[in-house]
């Protein structure tokens, strides 16, 4: 019955401000700590989701090539919650585009899994339900529950066996013209990912119940600063934060130690610019590269400064992001 429907989604990829890491519920994926985010503009995924009655199994295509394994598994898992949410049986063909290189540990999965959970419930005959379409989203990759909503975005920690968690908007992209300056930084060895490695940090970092208690401040300072437009109150918490993050993961045994010298380079260089009198303040997420926040006057020193930097290799400057939308057409 709804197997003529094709939807495409867009979402955009999101920055945490206050950082989640670390999970109460490793079945339902509930965190443990209170994230709020910032949607990038420039970070963009395109999701095509088409249920086909003639297949077997569902397909996939990652940036035009057929995708197998570990991430058709993952789409698959989220599709199967869709079809059993519509009452239908039928495979789908899922075709995914990245508006940024893929593979350079910037967060796909955010906008990948948020644009996939609108464009499979569309496709499914599921109305927009953008509460029912972030729990969906969360179960595949927390952080993509927060890619549902632009502008600035609140996913709560929860309670182990917690059904339905979706994340919240804080304030639409209009509330605030920040921009964030991201430097692509070269790359050590292959990561270690970030379910697997907020798990590692769970079970041995010393620092971890102090991290979880110092989330819970840090998340509401950067939602009051957010809605007070308070760049120095929310780059300091920001800061803070991913700070936070990096040093109770580097506190576990074995360490887990994202940071590449590259990465160390602008967290100083931002620090200098500051002392001159850039509005400055760095983020980093599970990965080597630096997100900056900034203001529309000061980016493109900023993006100046950070590419002159050894082992960066690109940069991007995003404004704040819109919602996911999503059309549906009757193919
Ligand atoms: C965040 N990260 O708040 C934090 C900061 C990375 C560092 O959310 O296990 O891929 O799939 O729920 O969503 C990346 O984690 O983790 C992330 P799972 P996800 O953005």
């Amino acid at each position: 019955m709804n197997s003529g429907r094709r939807a495409v989604a867009r979402a955009h990829a999101n920055i945490a401000l206050a950082k989640y890491w670390g999970k109460a519920d490793d079945v339902h994926n509930v965190p443990a700590v209170t994230s709020v985010s910032v949607t990038l503009e420039a970070l963009t995924t395109t999701t095509e989701v088409r249920f086909d009655p003639s297949l077997a199994v569902d397909r996939l295509e990652l940036d035009g090539r057929e995708a197998e394994g570990r991430a058709l598994e993952r789409v698959t898992a989220l599709l199967d919650r869709v079809r059993r949410a519509a009452s239908i049986e039928t495979r789908a063909r899922v075709a995914s585009r990245n508006s940024f290189p893929t593979g350079s540990g910037l967060a796909s999965s955010a906008s990948g899994f948020a644009a996939l959970a609108i464009a499979a419930r569309s496709a499914a005959g599921l109305e927009l339900d953008r509460d029912r379409a972030s729990d969906l989203a969360r179960r595949s990759s927390a952080s993509a529950a927060r890619s549902i909503h632009g502008g600035f975005v609140r996913l709560r920690a929860g309670e182990p066996g917690d059904a339905f968690l979706p994340a919240e908007p804080v304030a639409p992209a209009s509330h605030w013209d920040l921009r964030v300056v991201v430097a692509v930084t070269t790359k050590g060895p292959k990561k270690v990912g970030s379910t697997e490695g907020m798990g590692h940090t769970a079970r041995t970092s010393p620092y971890y119940p102090g991290w979880i208690a110092l989330c819970q401040r840090l998340s509401a300072e950067v939602e009051r600063a957010v809605l007070a437009r308070d760049l120095r109150a929310l780059g300091e918490a920001a800061e803070q934060s991913a700070l936070a993050m990096h040093a109770c993961a580097m506190a576990a045994g074995p360490a887990l130690i994202y940071l590449e010298p590259s990465t160390l380079g602008c967290v100083h260089a931002v620090r200098a610019m500051r002392d001159r009198g850039v509005a400055a303040w760095a983020t980093i997420d599970a990965g080597p590269h630096v997100k900056v926040l900034t203001t529309g006057g000061d980016a493109e020193r900023v993006r100046q400064e950070l590419a002159s930097l050894p082992g960066v290799v690109d940069t991007i400057v995003s404004r704040v992001g819109g919602d996911a939308t999503v059309e549906l057409e009757e193919a």
